[in-house]
């Protein structure tokens, strides 16, 4: 008989500790959630000069990029050749950014296009100054 009125005042107690246990599961979760949340928000932009005229080089850049590890968003600035990215530095770098432009067959920064890439592209990317190292001025 002690033992079952000890047993019932540690109920209330268990009940507590297990509740306890519960909010502070609840609140890591949250944290968690939180952080997670915070993380996707980092991201870092990146400009890359490349070689591209037209819509299709465009098209193509934006398409294989997004697909590249870390990268959140990619937009082509066709009037000035630069390739806007943002990417998760976590996940990837500047130079593994620059070299999925060039085996697209395009130029990034000073890296050349990769020559094989290139002469897959569509035939108006083919044309002088498209898909092509930069002439420098
Ligand atoms: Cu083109």
């Amino acid at each position: 008989m002690v033992a079952c009125a000890l047993h019932y005042n540690e109920r209330p107690n268990n009940m507590n500790s297990t509740m306890k246990t519960y909010i502070t599961l609840l609140l890591l979760l949250i944290t968690t959630l939180a952080t997670a949340q915070d993380d996707t928000k980092k991201t870092t932009k990146l400009e890359i000069r490349t070689s591209t005229v037209c819509d299709m080089c465009e098209k193509t850049i934006e398409d294989n990029m997004i697909y590249e590890k870390g990268v959140k968003s990619v937009d082509v600035d066709l009037a000035a050749s630069v390739i806007h990215v943002e990417y998760n530095a976590k996940k990837t770098t500047p130079e593994a950014l620059r070299i999925a432009v060039t085996k697209l067959g395009y130029a990034a920064d000073d890296l050349p296009g990769d020559e094989t890439a290139f002469k897959k592209l569509p035939e108006c990317c083919q044309k002088e100054g498209c898909g092509k190292p930069m002439e420098k001025k």
